[in-house]
C-alpha cells in the first residue's frame, strides 16, 4: 500500500493524479521552535506535534518550501531570520517565516485559534470566546500569510494549507489573484451543525472552506458534519460521489471533500523500536519496573486529551482491585503546551494535584503507582516507553486522530501490548478491531477496560495488535500524502475507495 514519494520537478500528472507539482505547505508554525539562550543567542530545536511529525520528512522527500510563523514576536525578527536561514540550508526545503507581532499573537493565535475555534471544534463550547477582536486579528493574519504565500509561488505549485488557524487564507490568495490550486486539510475534529452554529462568524468560514479546490478531514463523520453545515448554512449543493472523494457543486463552482485519515513512518518508529539502542532502553525500563506493567499514556498538556478523566479511572482500578497494587504503574507523559492560556494552567494544577492524591494514598516503600512526567521525551526514551508498555491508554474526550495511538501499535514489535482508545478519537474507524474502545467519560468502564487489558491473554492480545500493526503499515503517512495530492489532480473521482472508513486490512496485504 505504500508509495514513494516523487522526487520535486514541474507541474505533470497522469490521469491518477499521480503529480510531482513542487509543494508549498502553509501551516501556522514553522518545523522548527526557536529558542532565546540568557544570553541572548537564538538556538533552533525541531518541532513537536503531530502536524510537524507527520510532514517534516515529507517536505524533506519532495522539496519546496513551508511557510509559517517561527514562534516568536516580531521585536525579534531580525536575528530570527538569520537563524532560520542558517538552518534551513541543510533541510532540503526552504522555510518562509511569517512574523507577528503581539497583539497577533495575543488575538489571532491565543484568541481566535486556541480559545475560540480549538474549543468549539472539539465540542468544549463552555471554554469558548466569541470576541470580535480576536476575528478581526484572525482575518488579519490570515491575509498576512496569503502576502508570504503569494510571495514564494509559482504558477504550477500547489499549495497545501493546513489546520484551523488558516482556514480563511484562501480567501485572499483568491482576491490576491492567485489560480493556483490549493488544498485544505483540517486536522481537528468538524463540529456537528448544532455546536458550529453558535460561532457568530460560521458563514465567512463556511464560505472560505468552499474556496478551496481540495478540502480534507480526518474522518468521514467530521465530512458529514460539514457537509450537513454546508447545507444548513449556506445552500444546498449537488454532491457526486461517495466514497472517499466526493464533489460539492454548486453555482459559483465546486469543491473535492474527501477523508484522509493522517498517519505516521511506520517503518521509522518499527526500526527505531527495533534496534539495539532501544532493546538496552526497554531492558532497563523492566529492571526499573520490576514485576510491574506499564499502563502509558502519552499526551500534549490539552483539557480535551482526558487526562483527568483516565486519572480517575485509574484511582478507581486502585480501589477496586487491591490485588493490582505494586503490580502495574501509569506512567503518564504530559508534553507542556500552550503555557500562557488561562484552562491549560488550571488543567496543569488538576493534574498535579491528582497525580499526588493517588500517589499520596496507594503509594508503599518500593512501590510508586503513577509516574508522571512534565516533559518532553526524546524520541527513542519515547518509543523506548511505546516498546514497554503492556497497555496504552489513548482516550482523548474528542481527537482529530490521535499519531500516539498508532506510535504506540508501530513500536509494539513484541506484538503484546494492548491498546485502550476512546470511542470519540478520530483513529477510531481504523483501529475499532484491534484496540478495547471505551467512553472516557465513563470512569467505571475505563477502569474495567484497564482490567480486562491487562488480564487479556497472549493469543488475544497478538491478535488484536496483529490486525492494528497492519492497518497502522498499510495506511502509513506516505500513503496519507500520496492520497491527498492524487485527489487534488486526479480527473475521475471512480480513481478513489467506494468507502471512506478504513476498514482494517486483510490478513496479507
Ligand atoms: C493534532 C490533532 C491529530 C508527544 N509526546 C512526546 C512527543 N509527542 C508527539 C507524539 C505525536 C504528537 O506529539 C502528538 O500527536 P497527536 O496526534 O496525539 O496530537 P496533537 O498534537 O493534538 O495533534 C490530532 C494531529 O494533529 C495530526 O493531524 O492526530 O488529533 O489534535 O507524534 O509522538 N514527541 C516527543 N516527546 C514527547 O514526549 N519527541
Amino acid at each position: 500500500m505504500t508509495t514513494s514519494i516523487t522526487p520535486p520537478a514541474m507541474a505533470k500528472s497522469d490521469s491518477k493524479g499521480n503529480s510531482s507539482h513542487k509543494l508549498v505547505i502553509v501551516s501556522n508554525r514553522l518545523p522548527v521552535v526557536l529558542k532565546q539562550l540568557p544570553d541572548q543567542q537564538w538556538t533552533v530545536e525541531p518541532g513537536s506535534g503531530g502536524l510537524v511529525t507527520a510532514l517534516a520528512p515529507v517536505l524533506r522527500d519532495r522539496g519546496g518550501t513551508w511557510v509559517g510563523w517561527p514562534g516568536t514576536s516580531d521585536r525579534d525578527v531580525q536575528n530570527t531570520n538569520e537563524v532560520l536561514r542558517k538552518q534551513h540550508e541543510g533541510f532540503g526545503y526552504s522555510l518562509e517565516p511569517v512574523q507577528l507581532n503581539q497583539s497577533e499573537i495575543e488575538n489571532y493565535y491565543k484568541g481566535f485559534s486556541n480559545e475560540t475555534l480549538w474549543p468549539l471544534f472539539h465540542d468544549l463550547i463552555d471554554h469558548c470566546q466569541f470576541k470580535p477582536e480576536y476575528w478581526e486579528a484572525y482575518q488579519q493574519v490570515n491575509r498576512k500569510f496569503a502576502e508570504a504565500v503569494k510571495k514564494v509561488i509559482s504558477k504550477d505549485d500547489f499549495i497545501w494549507i493546513h489546520d484551523y488557524h488558516l482556514i480563511g487564507t484562501i480567501s485572499y490568495l483568491r482576491e490576491m489573484g492567485v489560480h493556483n490550486k490549493v488544498g485544505f486539510f483540517l486536522h481537528i475534529p468538524f463540529p456537528s451543525t448544532d455546536i458550529f452554529t453558535r460561532l457568530p462568524w460560521r458563514k465567512q468560514l463556511l464560505e472560505s472552506l468552499l474556496e478551496y479546490d481540495l478540502v480534507g478531514f480526518q474522518s468521514a463523520r467530521d465530512r458529514r458534519n460539514f457537509i450537513t453545515s454546508v447545507r444548513t448554512l449556506v445552500d444546498k449543493p449537488k454532491i457526486e460521489g461517495k466514497g472517499q472523494l466526493i464533489n460539492m457543486i454548486r453555482d459559483s463552482g465546486s469543491v473535492r471533500v474527501g477523508v484522509f485519515p493522517i498517519s505516521i513512518d511506520y517503518n521509522e518508529f518499527a526500526n527505531l523500536a527495533r534496534s539495539q539502542e532501544i532493546e538496552s532502553q526497554a531492558w532497563y525500563l523492566h529492571e526499573h519496573f520490576p514485576e510491574q506493567k506499564i499502563i502509558l499514556g502519552v499526551d500534549r498538556l490539552d483539557y480535551t486529551k482526558g487526562i483527568p478523566e483516565r486519572l480517575h479511572a485509574y484511582k478507581e482500578v486502585l480501589t477496586k482491585f487491591p490485588e493490582l497494587r505494586g503490580k502495574v504503574c501509569l506512567v503518564q507523559v504530559v508534553v507542556p503546551s500552550r503555557r500562557d492560556i488561562h484552562k491549560y494552567d488550571d488543567l496543569k494544577i488538576e493534574i498535579d494535584r491528582l497525580v499526588s492524591e493517588i500517589n499520596g494514598a496507594f503509594s508503599y516503600a518500593g512501590w510508586l503507582p503513577i509516574q508522571y512526567m512534565y516533559q518532553s521525551l526524546s524520541r527513542s526514551d519515547l518509543v523506548a516507553y511505546y516498546r514497554s508498555a503492556e497497555v496504552a491508554l489513548v482516550t482523548p474526550l474528542k481527537d482529530g486522530m490521535n499519531l500516539v495511538a498508532k506510535e504506540y501499535c508501530a513500536s509494539n514489535i513484541e506484538g503484546t501490548g494492548v491498546l485502550i482508545l476512546s470511542e470519540f478519537a478520530g483513529t477510531v474507524a481504523q483501529m475499532k478491531v484491534g484496540a478495547i474502545l471505551v467512553n472516557p467519560h465513563d470512569t467505571v468502564a475505563l477502569a474495567e477496560a484497564i482490567v480486562m487489558a491487562l488480564e487479556m491473554d497472549q493469543k488475544e492480545r497478538r491478535s488484536r495488535m496483529r490486525k492494528l500493526r497492519r492497518n497502522v503499515r498499510g495506511y502509513d503517512i506516505f500513503w496519507w500524502v500520496d492520497s491527498f495530492m492524487k485527489s487534488a489532480f486526479s480527473k475521475d473521482l471512480g480513481n478513489f475507495p467506494l468507502t471512506a472508513d478504513y476498514a482494517p486490512l486483510a490478513e496479507g496485504s
